[in-house]
């Protein structure tokens, strides 16, 4: 028995209905508290002092360095794969070959890009300037938004509260958009002077986007337009963003911007940077490393996808790498399920060959187990599967 199921047996705190009622109190005590287990540190602090390397705390073991694993396309020139493109008007105006396209990158990478997608390039820009003078800041401006294990809302410097833990090399902010009783604009912040109003509208229109793409998968399951909308909670869905910046570091076949993980959440609608290449997504034993298309939204399946669709669709797993010689900002919206219901494999999706693969779990359960332990591959989703059906 692995150590995920470990702690789904010790805590078993499901109700009737197979739901848990972990409550935010217990949550506390399991170490999502106000505080981190270790001084927090900013990477940006430690990549402005000019160091020769990275401290220990950020060097991966051997075999997980960029540098002892496969990776295609590193260089965009040597691209041999990438990950498909799709026209979502195209797709809307009826052309059923992009409609195969996303079916298929859902079916192969859990990847796709997305263009003419209906957010406004203007937007995009904008709001990945406002990050990027944000993060420009100096640490003291975005200390105040300094965030803590509970919610992980604000500016962070780690995931994962686990003593002596080797970190990743990035700062990022964390924001709720929906429920709207989580929106809290007090803990978005005021500088640039014009980023609330941005980021508001950048939510509104990424939601909607959000929708959209859920309808097509929907129905690329053969299910009905809103059938995975409503599994999700219908009009009480949740919206987050993460927005991660990776500063330039000293050492960077020693480090990871972000350690391997897949999203437990839905939908992941990333804007990346537009200058600087990092994304790496796991393609059997290699990783492909993501060259995005102008304009376009990166958009991956969650641990949540593939727990509705009954593993039809697998979210997928990837990570960040970083370099010497340029910062990278990058975007990640989330388009998730509401936090409380239950969410299990879809009846439509079960049969006699193809039983239930998961028990149901809501998402605030779930993603304890990153907000936890970080980012472990595909370990939680694994260690997720029914012990009685497997
Ligand atoms: O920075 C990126 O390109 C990817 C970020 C990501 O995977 C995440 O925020 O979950």
């Amino acid at each position: 028995m692995n150590h995920q199921n470990e702690i789904m047996i010790k805590e078993d705190t499901t109700d009737e209905n197979g739901l848990n009622t972990m409550s935010d109190h217990e949550n506390t005590k399991k170490g999502l508290g106000e505080k981190w287990p270790e001084p927090t540190v900013r990477v940006q602090s430690l990549a402005e002092s000019n160091l020769a390397t990275v401290p220990d705390r950020y060097i991966k073991p051997p075999s997980e360095r960029p540098d002892q694993t496969i990776i295609i396309n590193h260089q965009p020139q040597t691209a041999a794969i990438n990950i498909p493109v799709v026209d979502l008007n195209s797709l809307f105006s009826g052309n059923e070959d992009e409609r195969e396209r996303m079916s298929e990158a859902c079916r192969e990478f859990g990847f796709f890009q997305v263009i003419n997608h209906g957010v406004r390039p203007e937007l995009m820009e904008a709001a990945r300037e406002a990050w990027r003078s944000f993060f420009n800041l100096p640490v003291e401006a975005k200390e105040v938004y300094s965030n803590s294990p509970s919610t992980y809302e604000g500016y962070g410097s780690r995931l994962g509260v686990e003593k002596g833990a080797i970190l990743d090399w990035n700062d990022y902010y964390f924001l709720h958009y929906l429920p709207l009783v989580l929106k809290d604009l007090n803990k978005w912040p005021s500088i640039p002077s014009n980023i609330r109003e941005v980021l508001d509208e950048y939510g509104e229109e990424l939601v909607k986007l959000g929708e959209r793409l859920t309808g097509v998968l929907s129905s690329n399951l053969g299910l009905k337009e809103e059938q995975l909308k409503e599994a999700f909670g219908g009009e009480d869905v949740g919206a987050c963003m993460r927005v991660n910046y990776y500063p330039k570091c000293p050492r960077p076949e020693l480090a990871l911007g972000l350690s391997p993980h897949s999203d437990p959440g839905g939908l992941t609608i990333l804007l990346p940077d537009d200058k600087v290449v990092g994304l790496q997504v796991r393609y059997g034993d290699t990783w492909i490393t993501v060259n995005s298309h102008p304009h376009a939204f990166i958009v991956n399946l969650g641990d949540q996808i593939q727990i509705l669709s009954n593993s039809i669709y697998k979210s997928s797993e990837h990570r960040v790498i970083v370099n010497s010689q340029k910062e990278r900002v990058s975007l990640a919206f989330f388009y998730n399920p509401k936090s409380d219901i239950p969410i299990q494999p879809l009846q439509e999706l079960v049969t006699s060959t193809n039983p239930p693969l998961y028990p149901p779990m809501s998402f605030d359960e779930y993603r304890l187990f990153i907000r936890t332990q970080g980012p472990r591959g595909k370990s939680y989703v694994e260690s997720h599967i029914s012990p009685l059906d497997n």
